[in-house]
Parts: C-alpha cells; sequence; structure tokens
C-alpha cells in the first residue's frame, strides 16, 4: 500500500475493508511509510484472523522463463542430457576450448529437439567446474530460446551446484543429493535447497555406496523421503527419486538384472512415497553398444516404454534421438527386451550379434517387400497403415475374388486398418500426412470396388456414421486445414459436405437444411472470420436450429469460442484443436449410446462456463488512450537527418518473367510442415524425436512435386509491384501521381490506442514516411502476387484420382510458392528497382528472420489490421 497520499487513519479504514473480503493475506507500506502507518496497520488488523488459505492440490512443478506443471496425466519428461562434458565429446570439446557460445547452441538443440528441461554438467577433472557452470549458466539465461525451459544443475560436488542455483531465474532442479556421506550433510544440503527454492534429484545411494537391488534402492529412497518431508519440511513433489540406471549386457552376470531392478524400484517407490516423481539416466542403460546407435535408441525406446509404464516421469536422455516404441524394428525389439528382462543366458549374445550384423546398411530392398508374402487382408491393412498405393488396386481385386461381396473387404480388412490408423493417429504415434496418405489408399481401393458393389446392388461404402458440413466461412480462402478435417473424418465413415471457400452464413444453413446434416463446422485462418462465426451462430439460434457447431482453423481458439460464439447459440459449441481431434469429438456428439453425446456436450458447456467466469474474474479489460493523445504521442523521426533514395524505377511493374525455379531457394519451410500439423522448425524438425521421420518424407515428397510442378508448369506465377512518391499526413500516406504532382491514393492506417506504458510511442505505420512538412519527397511500395494461377484442373484431377494427398500437398506448396515470390520481389526491390541496399547479401534463412532493411506489413496483420484497405 502506498502510504504518501494517505493519513494512518485513512489507511486504517482501507485496511479493515480489504481484510474483511478476505483477499488480503500480508500488509505492508511502501513509499512514505511512517511509523504511525505501521501503528495504524497494527491497530487496523488487531484481533482478525489471517486469511485461510485455501487447500489446493499441489503439482510438481518447475520453471524457466516458461512454468513447466507436471500433471498426472501428462506424458513424460524429456530432459537434454548433451550439455554434459562427461555425456558429450562435442559439449567437452567446446567448454575445454572456451567456446562457450557454440556450446550454446547445443542446448538450443536440445531444446529444439524437445528437451522440456537442461541438464548441465561441467564435472570434469581439468575443469575449474564452479566457473565453467557460471560462465554457461549465464549465457543460457541470455538466451530465451533455452531459458524458457527449467534447468537442472547436474554435479557430484555441492559447492558447483551451489554456485549454479545462483545463477538461474526460476524454480530449477538440483541434481543430486543423497545419503553417500550420511545424515547429516543430506540434512544440510537439503535445508539450504529449500532455501533456494529448488526441486532436487535425490540418487539411491548410502553410506555404503549405490544401491544395485530393489530392497536396497526402495529401503534408500524411503529413508531419505522421511527425512525430507518429515524433518526438513521438503516438498514431496519437489523430490525426484532416481533409483539408479546401470549398463546391461555387460557382459557380467551381476548386471543383467539392472533394467528390471530399475522398473521394479520405480514400481515400489511410487507407491511408498506419495508424490514424488522418479526419474534417471536413460543413456546409461545402453552404455555396452556405444557407437551403435540403431540399437542403442532401440534399448531407450523399449526401457522407457517399460519404465514410464512402471511410473517413471520423466528422464535425462539424448532429446534428439528417441525412437518411437511401435517404430522399433520388431526383431530387434524382441532381442532388446530379451536383454531387458534377462529372459534367457543367451540374450546378450544374441543382440550382439545382431548389432554386429547391423553395423552397416539399414534395410535392404528384398526386406521392404517381405510383407508381399502375407494374406491378402494383412498386404491391405499393411498398404492402409503404411500408405502404400503400389499394389493396392491388384491386392483389392484378390480380396474381392475372396470375399463373397465386395462390400465385405471394405468392412473387413480395409476397415480394420483404417481403425489401426485412427487408433495410432489419436494416440499421437502417427502424424497427419501418414494418415492423409493412408486415406488415399483407401479411397482408392474403395472407387476400385465400387462399381462391384453398385452391381450387387449393395448399399455403397461402410454405414455411414453421420453427415457433417464442412465450409470456411465468408471473407476467408484459406481451405487446407479444413479439407485435412475433411478426409480424416471421411476415413472414418462420416458423409461430409464440403461447402468450400468464402461461404456465407445463408449458404451454409441452407445447405444443411437440405441435407439434413447432423453437425455443422466452420474453419477460418485469419481474424476477421472470427465475426462471421460468431455471425454464423446468432443465425442459428434465429432460426432455430439445433445441430452442434464445430469451430477450428488457425485464428480460433477455446477461449473465443467459450466467450464469443458460444453464448451466441444455445446448441452445442465447441472448439476442434485440431484434425486429429475432429473425429474423437464427431463421435462423441453423434454417440448412440446411452447418454455419451449429453454428456459430453454438459462436460462442454461446465468448461466454457468456467472459461468465461475465470475471465470474468481477471477484467481483461484494456485500456485505451484517445486517438487524439495517441496522435499527439506518436513515433517521432528527425527527417531533417534523414535522406530518402530516390527509387530507381518509379511506378508499376509487372513481373512476367519469374520461373518457379528460381523461387524454391526463397520457401520458408516451417510454416508447410506446420500446414501439415507437425510441429517444429525447419530444418531442425526432421531431427524431432517424434515427428522427425515423417517430416523428413514429406519434405522429400514435396521436393518431388516441386519438380513436378517446374517440368509441367502446373503453376503460374502473377506478380505486380509498385514504387511511388509519398507523403504522411496524419496516420494516412498519401501516394501521388507518376510526376508527383497531385495526391492519387490515400492509404489509412491504424495508430496504436492500448495504453502503453509512459514514454513509449503510440505508433502508426504513417509515421515512418515523411510528412509534407518535412520538406522532401518520401516513397512507398506495394505489391501483390499469386502463385496460383492454372491450380484448378490438377486439384479436380487429384481429386477425381481419390488422391487428397496431392491435391493437399500442391495447395501447400503453391502457399509457400506465393510467400517466396514475395519474399524474392521484396529482395530485387531492395536491390534493384528501388536500390537502396544494392550490395545486400543474406541468405534464405536471414531473409526468413528478416533481417533486411525495410518491413513488409501485410494488410490483415498487426502493423495494419485492416482488411478494408485492400481494395485501395
Ligand atoms: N542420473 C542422474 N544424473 C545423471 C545420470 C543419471 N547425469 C549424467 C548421466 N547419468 C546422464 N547423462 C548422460 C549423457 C550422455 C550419455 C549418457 C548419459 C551418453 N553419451 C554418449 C556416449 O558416451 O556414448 C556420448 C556421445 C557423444 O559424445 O556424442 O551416452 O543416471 N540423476
Amino acid at each position: 500500500m502506498g502510504a504518501y497520499d494517505q493519513g494512518p487513519e485513512e489507511m486504517k479504514a482501507y485496511i479493515r475493508e480489504f481484510v474483511s473480503s478476505g483477499l488480503v493475506n500480508i500488509i505492508g507500506g511502501c513509499c512514505g511509510t511512517t511509523p504511525q502507518h505501521i501503528k495504524a496497520m497494527a491497530e487496523a488488523v488487531k484481533g482478525m484472523r489471517p486469511r485461510q488459505i485455501p487447500e489446493r492440490k499441489r503439482l510438481t512443478s518447475f520453471s524457466g522463463l516458461e512454468p513447466l506443471f507436471m500433471r498426472e496425466d501428462l506424458n513424460f519428461i524429456n530432459i537434454g542430457e548433451r550439455t554434459n562434458v562427461t555425456g558429450s565429446r562435442k559439449f567437452a570439446r567446446l567448454i575445454a576450448d572456451g567456446k562457450y557460445n557454440d556450446a550454446l547452441s547445443v542446448a538450443l538443440q536440445q531444446v529444439e529437439n524437445g528437451a522440456q528441461i537442461i541438464d548441465v554438467n561441467m564435472d570434469e577433472g581439468l575443469l575449474d567446474s564452479v566457473e565453467a557452470m557460471k560462465i554457461f549458466l549465464h549465457l543460457v539465461m541470455s538466451e530465451p530460446d533455452i531459458a524458457r525451459v527449467p534447468l537442472m544443475i547436474d554435479s557430484s560436488r555441492f559447492e558447483v551446484i551451489e554456485a549454479g542455483l545462483q545463477c538461474v531465474q526460476g524454480k530449477c532442479i538440483v541434481n543430486s543429493i543423497s545419503l553417500k556421506e550420511g545424515e547429516e550433510s543430506f540434512r544440510k544440503q537439503a535445508s539450504l535447497l529449500r532455501k533456494y527454492g529448488a526441486a532436487t534429484v535425490v540418487m539411491a545411494f548410502d553410506e555404503e555406496g549405490q544401491a544395485d537391488t530393489v530392497e536396497r534402492k526402495v529401503a534408500i529412497c524411503c529413508r531419505a523421503y522421511k527425512i525430507l518431508t518429515e524433518e526438513i519440511g521438503f516438498p514431496a513433489e519437489d523430490i525426484i527419486f532416481d533409483p539408479n540406471i546401470f549398463a546391461i549386457a555387460t557382459g557380467i552376470k551381476e548386471h543383467d538384472n539392472y533394467a528390471l531392478y530399475f522398473i521394479e524400484a520405480t514400481r515400489k517407490i511410487k507407491t511408498l512415497c506419495p508424490g514424488v516423481k522418479i526419474s534417471g539416466g536413460v543413456s546409461n542403460i545402453s552404455f555396452s553398444f556405444r557407437g551403435n546407435d540403431k540399437v542403442r535408441e532401440a534399448m531407450h525406446a523399449a526401457f522407457l516404454y517399460h519404465a514410464i509404464g512402471a511410473g517413471m516421469d520423466m528422464g535425462i536422455v539424448n532429446a534428439g534421438m528417441i525412437e518411437v516404441y511401435e517404430e522399433v524394428d520388431k526383431e530387434l525389439l524382441l532381442l532388446v527386451e530379451n536383454v531387458l528382462f534377462n529372459r534367457h543366458d543367451q540374450a546378450t549374445d544374441a543382440l550382439l550379434e545382431y548389432a554386429a550384423r547391423n553395423a552397416g546398411e539399414g534395410k535392404s530392398l528384398q526386406k521392404d517387400l517381405e510383407w508381399r508374402n502375407a494374406a491378402v487382408e494383412e498386404r491391405l491393412k499393411h498398404a492402409l497403415v503404411k500408405g502404400i498405393t503400389d499394389f493396392i488396386e491388384e491386392d483389392t481385386e484378390e480380396a474381392r475374388q475372396q470375399f463373397s461381396n465386395p462390400l465385405h473387404v471394405i468392412e473387413g480388412p480395409l476397415m480394420d486398418g483404417m481403425n489401426v490408423v485412427g487408433d495410432l493417429f489419436g494416440a499421437g504415434k502417427m502424424f497427419l500426412p501418414q494418415v492423409v496418405k493412408s486415406a488415399r489408399v483407401m479411397k482408392r481401393s474403395v472407387a476400385y470396388l465400387t462399381p462391384y458393389i453398385d452391381a450387387s446392388k449393395e448399399a455403397s461404402g461402410g454405414k455411414s456414421r453421420g453427415k457433417i458440413l464442412l465450409a470456411t466461412v465468408k471473407g476467408d480462402v484459406h481451405d487446407i486445414g479444413k479439407n485435412i478435417v475433411g478426409v480424416v473424418l471421411a476415413c472414418n465413415n462420416y458423409d461430409i459436405i464440403d461447402l468450400g471457400v468464402m461461404v456465407s452464413a445463408d449458404r451454409i444453413l441452407t445447405a444443411a437444411k437440405e441435407n439434413n446434416v447432423d453437425i455443422i463446422g466452420l474453419s477460418g485462418l485469419i481474424t476477421p472470420s472470427l465475426d462471421e462465426m460468431v455471425h454464423v451462430a446468432k443465425e442459428m439460434q434465429r432460426l432455430s436450429f439445433n445441430q452442434p457447431l464445430l469451430i477450428g482453423g488457425a485464428t480460433t481458439s477455446r477461449t473465443h469460442t467459450a466467450l464469443k460464439i458460444a453464448p451466441a447459440y444455445e446448441g452445442p459449441v465447441i472448439h476442434v484443436l485440431d484434425a486429429s481431434r475432429s473425429v474423437g469429438v464427431a463421435s462423441q456428439l453423434l454417440s448412440e449410446e446411452g447418454n455419451v453425446a449429453a454428456q459430453f456436450v454438459h462436460g462442454v458447456k461446465v468448461e466454457y462456463e468456467l472459461l468465461r467466469v475465470q475471465r470474468a474474474s481477471v477484467s481483461t479489460d484494456k485500456e485505451y488512450v484517445s486517438l487524439a493523445f495517441a496522435r499527439e504521442h506518436g513515433h517521432k523521426t528527425d527527417w531533417q537527418s534523414y535522406n530518402p533514395v530516390v527509387p530507381k524505377n518509379l511506378g508499376i511493374t509487372v513481373w512476367n518473367d519469374i520461373n518457379i525455379s528460381e523461387l524454391i531457394p526463397y520457401i520458408d519451410w516451417t510454416p508447410f510442415f506446420s500446414s501439415w500439423q507437425l510441429k517444429g522448425k525447419y530444418p531442425s524438425i526432421f531431427r524431432d524425436p517424434f515427428v522427425g521421420a515423417e517430416a523428413s518424407d514429406l519434405y522429400e515428397k514435396a521436393q518431388e512435386m516441386l519438380t513436378e510442378i517446374v517440368q509441367k508448369q502446373m503453376l503460374r506465377l502473377g506478380a505486380v509491384t509498385g514504387l511511388f512518391a509519398a507523403n504522411s499526413e496524419g496516420d494516412d500516406v498519401v501516394l501521388y501521381s507518376l510526376d508527383e504532382r497531385e495526391e492519387d491514393l490515400r492509404i489509412h492506417f491504424l495508430r496504436q490506442q492500448r495504453k502503453r506504458a509512459d514514454g513509449l510511442p503510440y505508433q502508426c505505420l504513417s509515421d515512418f514516411i515523411a510528412p509534407e512538412s518535412a520538406g522532401f519527397k518520401d516513397y512507398f511500395g506495394a505489391f501483390a502476387v499469386t502463385a496460383g494461377i492454372g491450380i484448378e484442373p490438377w486439384i479436380e484431377a487429384y481429386q477425381a484420382s481419390h488422391d487428397d494427398y496431392s491435391s493437399i500437398m500442391l495447395k501447400a506448396l503453391a502457399d509457400r510458392l506465393a510467400e517466396a515470390l514475395a519474399e524474392f520481389l521484396h529482395e530485387k526491390i531492395r536491390k534493384q528497382v528501388w536500390g537502396y541496399a544494392p550490395d545486400e547479401k543474406l541468405g534464405n534463412q536471414a531473409l526468413v528472420e528478416e533481417r533486411y532493411v525495410g518491413i513488409r506489413p501485410a494488410p490483415g496483420y498487426p502493423a495494419c489490421a485492416d482488411h478494408t484497405e485492400k481494395d485501395i
């Protein structure tokens, strides 16, 4: 409470009111507090009880710049192991050479590859570990892309840990303390960590050394748990036990059960020590196979799979190299699990033999085709799951001859295959491009069967699970996401009525009525679509619709849906986060089972109501300043010291002779992957433990299609640029005619009005163009591009051959090419046409990062949010 402007008596009244409202825990005075004020505070609260702090379920939580909450239902947490001088030769060399900045990139790579925490270890004999820890952590803290994740300070020397604790912000994890030097030292260290507010790993060591049996692991952890929670007051959720992962398959018989013991101990500790988490150094397990990454990764994948099942919560891993359990070669997996579970005496030898055999090449072609020897049902299933179209017609024909009814081919092996795909996708083990490829196989097979089915006068296709109407709303032309949802739903046997893009509320609702649809789904990518969706919802209310309304697309959110769309319509309104959720949502909504649908709808209603209440309580009402005030406090440029470069060519240029092949180097690939719902940055996405393989495959297919686009001239480009003399006039920019004598056009920009900190300008793009009063003309450019001319016949052809994969691929590439064309032209303008940066030399990455001089704001985006200016 500020005391300057309040006398003690005034303050007393305030405090009484606040305290009785139950909102205040602690009272204190800041500026201007006098002893009288303090006395008044004491008197004000005399006889009052402190607020009862509500009981909250305590989650394990850590933080970097961002918090990391370990919810019960949360997946396993990856801790990056490579910033460890004993765990990575590369990192060790960089630190030894004092190349700390390069060493930082090791940390960044771990984060980009999915590490949610970074383990830092500087324990090396020749290193001043305290100093190295300090320098490195300080650098990490200044790198927000790394510092956003919590840190794990890894050292067996407590002074290194303490030095580290003094460098980090947020709540980190100490790795580790233990009972190896007895209880007294353990207590002392734990109490100190408590003061620093850190969580800690506790190794299963005691005065006798490392615990290597289940009994000792469990006993030591329980002993530590008792001391920590009962004596030190260390919160259970801040304790992470590490029951020791040791190398197996070492050839020493005593080591053969180490994996089993860890897993068993994990299970026991989790029940005996409520609230704690379990971690371990995963790569330790495979030390015997150093040099054979394939075997090591398989061991890690299998070990994690079973250890997580037993309750392991987190692990120190090489974040870029986690194999998916399901993806491990089955032969290898069996050998690995025989070793992990010590199933027989020859298990290690068998794995060693495999490792020797597979030291060199990957799979042979022959092996790739082995699946062709299986029964036809299996082949169909395999083709579906793997998305292979090569043999689909011949296999379908063979199946058709075997089955008494062609419909049974669909209802049998094809649906079985699609169910596998659906399950894997739903579980996050398969990714969108794979699903779309599977759908292509399905459609090709169904198309082959359809004439036979018609001939046998059966109803066509599987039994429909319901009719869903999809549309991109009026004002929006984006449809890649919506098409994907359509494909995913269609291969789950929903009938899809896709009205395309730019669809008015009226058309949507008329079509919904005519077709008697079960669900209406709206999609949108740009901000104005949100208002249009609200409008559709209102119309549904007015016209007494009752079907569920699904909301999806890049601009949409659960919060917006709950706050703005759902209140407009009494029927169910549900935000669908991405294509993988659409099937789950649709199947619950249309479930005929008991009250599944009613319960689901009720659940969403409650959730959205909660969101609305939360929003209302933390008033997010933004404060705005008046336009006059904002204008007065705009960005001030010293025009007298500015000398605009006169463009070499003023006026309009139509670009007719750009080749698509010239644009390829300008493609920004990251959004391409995100349009396929693969999350990650190009190129590190290729090393992503989850989507890496799929991303590589997708990229390869994209390259093939780009070659085809160039060779067959599938797409034509269109581009117009213009450079004009200009002056600003308030928030407007006036463009002059070519002779620069008269005003030709006026462009209107919006000025920031959201309240900013004192001294910060309320900017408008016009602030960056010289006003007439500067005494000279400034310049302004504009452009429009497309890379989609001639795309329609190709899309139609793909659709006709049931190839959604290629259809989506072509659209996604055309989108990237349009962006690349903008990038390409902007560079031409800077270097040649305007010519203010003739010597600029930037690679693609630097262009993506906008490291050039000048900006390229787009109408509809924050710098000039007004879409209506596009017409001008
Ligand atoms: N428990 C706890 N902390 C730990 C461990 C543990 N910290 C260190 C270690 N064990 C976990 N970290 C690693 C890091 C790397 C490797 C193994 C464990 C590793 N590195 C490759 C190798 O040695 O073959 C190096 C390859 C390279 O140089 O590129 O395997 O158990 N609490």
